[in-house]
C-alpha cells in the first residue's frame, strides 16, 4: 500500500483485473517478483550515461558491474559476439540498428506491417519509413507464409543496404539462414528483430537468428519475461557502432533499474525451467489454433510456430475492434489485429491477435486452451450478448482462481 490513495486505489484494481481475466495479449507477460523487485530498486535513483568505466558521472562502480553482468547473461544466453542492454524499448533498439549499419536515404528492405512486421520495419508513417527508402515486403496472397524466393526478388530489384526482418504478429517461423543468402547476394546487412520471439530463442522452441544476422534486435518484456526493455546482439565488428548509436546517437542515460531487472531475468531465463516454459507457450498456441480452427474460424497462415496467432473473423462475420470488445466484456483481453491483405481499415480489421505467454505463464496447458476456444467462439457467435458475455466473465474469474498470478 502506497501513501498516495489515489494511485494506490488505481493499482489495487490493476493488479485485481490482471488476475481475473484471460490476458492474451500477445506481447505482454508476467514478471517475478524478483524482476519486480529489482525494477523497483535503487537504481532507479543513478544517472550513468555512457558505459561500463566510460561513465560520464563519478560513483559507478555498482552501475558498471551491473552492466557487465547482465551483458554477459545476455551473451552466454543468446551466442552473441556483442550485447548492448541500454535500449529502452524495441523501437529505439531497431533505431540504433538503422543508425549503426546505414544512413538518412539509404534503401531498405522490411516486412509490412499487415504481414506481419512492425511499423519500425519501414512503415510509411514511422521514422523508417521517412528516414530510409523503405520498400515493404509481403506475404504470399494466397499462402499467407513469407516466400523467399520473393523477398529474394524484391531484395535483387531494390539492392537494399539493409534487409530487416521480424514478427510481431506473423506465426510461423523464419528461416534465417535463407535470409543470410538473401542479405549476402544482394550485400546488404541482416537484422532480426525478434521482440515476441526472444524467449522461445531462449528456450529452444525457436530458431536463432545470432550465427545468421549482423544485428539482433529484441525486447525484453515478452516472451523473454523481463522488464519493459530493449537489447540489442551483434556480430562483434559492429559493436563500436551499435554502442555509438545507442549512446549518444539516441539516447542519454540508461534506466540502471530496468538493467538490474533485465539481469534478474535473464538468469530466470537460463534455467532449466525456463525451457519447458518456452515449448509449453508454442504447445499451448498450438493447441488453442487448433481448436479454433475445428470450431469453424481461420487461422492466418494455416497455424503456428510460436506463441501468437492471428485469427480472421470472417467465417463468424464479426470485425476485429467488435470481437476484442465483447471478449473484453467477457473476460479475455486480446488486440484485434489486421490480417494480410486486410479488405477492413485498420480501426476495424477483420482479425484479432491472440498470444499465449501470459496464461502459459500462469500455468495453463494445452487442455484449458480448449476450453478457451469454446469460451471465445461463444462470444464470437453472440457479440451483442451482453447476457452470455457476462456469464462467460464470470466462469472465467472463477476459473482462473485455481492458476496464480505469478511465478
Ligand atoms: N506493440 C507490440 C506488440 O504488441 O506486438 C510490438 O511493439
Amino acid at each position: 500500500m502506497l501513501k498516495d490513495r489515489e494511485v494506490s486505489e488505481i493499482l489495487a484494481k490493476e493488479c485485481a483485473q490482471q488476475a481475473s481475466v484471460l490476458r492474451m495479449i500477445a506481447s505482454e507477460n508476467i514478471v517475478s517478483d524478483d524482476v519486480l523487485a529489482a525494477l523497483g530498486s535503487c537504481f532507479v535513483n543513478r544517472y550513468s550515461e555512457g558505459y561500463p568505466g566510460k561513465r560520464y558521472y563519478q560513483g559507478q562502480a555498482h552501475t558498471d558491474a551491473l552492466e557487465q553482468l547482465t551483458c554477459a547473461r545476455a551473451k552466454a544466453l543468446f551466442g552473441a559476439g556483442h550485447v548492448n542492454v541500454q535500449s529502452y524499448s524495441g523501437s529505439p533498439a531497431n533505431m540504433a540498428a538503422y543508425m549503426a549499419l546505414c544512413g538518412v536515404g539509404d534503401r531498405i528492405v522490411g516486412l509490412g506491417l499487415n504481414s506481419g512486421g512492425h511499423l519500425t520495419h519501414g512503415w510509411k508513417v514511422n521514422f523508417s519509413g521517412k528516414l530510409y527508402e523503405a520498400h515493404q515486403v509481403e506475404v504470399n496472397r494466397e499462402t499467407e507464409h513469407l516466400d523467399y524466393d520473393e523477398v529474394a526478388a524484391l531484395c535483387r530489384q531494390v539492392r537494399p543496404k539493409v534487409l530487416f526482418i521480424g514478427t510481431t504478429s506473423y506465426s510461423l517461423a523464419l528461416d534465417f539462414a535463407r535470409l543470410r543468402e538473401i542479405a549476402d547476394e544482394c550485400g546488404a546487412y541482416l537484422v532480426a528483430d525478434i521482440a515476441h520471439v526472444a524467449g522461445l530463442v531462449v528456450a529452444g522452441a525457436y530458431p536463432n537468428p545470432v550465427p545468421y544476422a549482423d544485428v539482433v534486435t529484441l525486447t525484453t518484456h515478452k516472451t523473454l519475461r523481463g522488464p519493459r526493455g530493449g537489447m540489442i546482439l551483434c556480430r562483434s565488428e559492429h559493436a563500436k557502432a551499435i554502442d555509438r548509436a545507442v549512446f549518444p546517437g539516441i539516447q542519454g542515460g540508461p534506466h540502471m533499474n530496468q538493467i538490474a531487472a533485465l539481469a534478474v531475468a535473464l538468469d530466470e531465463a537460463q534455467q532449466p525451467a525456463f525451457r519447458a516454459y518456452g515449448h509449453q507457450m508454442v504447445a499451448n498456441a498450438r493447441a488453442l489454433a487448433s481448436a479454433l480452427t475445428s470450431r469453424g474460424l481461420r487461422i492466418v497462415s494455416g497455424g503456428t510456430d510460436c506463441h501468437l496467432m492471428v485469427v480472421d473473423l470472417r467465417p463468424k462475420g464479426v470485425d476485429g475492434k467488435r470481437a476484442a470488445m465483447a471478449l473484453e466484456e467477457s473476460g479475455i483481453v486480446c488486440n484485434f489485429n489486421a490480417i494480410p491483405y486486410d479488405p477492413n481499415p485498420p480501426r476495424m480489421p477483420s482479425g484479432i491477435r491472440l498470444g499465449t505467454p501470459s496464461l502459459t505463464t500462469r500455468g495453463l496447458k494445452e487442455a484449458e486452451m480448449i476450453r478457451i476456444a469454446d469460451w471465445i467462439v461463444e462470444v464470437l457467435d453472440a457479440p451483442e450478448d451482453a447476457a452470455t458475455h457476462q456469464r462467460i466473465a464470470a466462469s472465467i474469474h472463477n476459473f482462473l482462481s485455481a492458476y496464480p498470478n505469478r511465478h
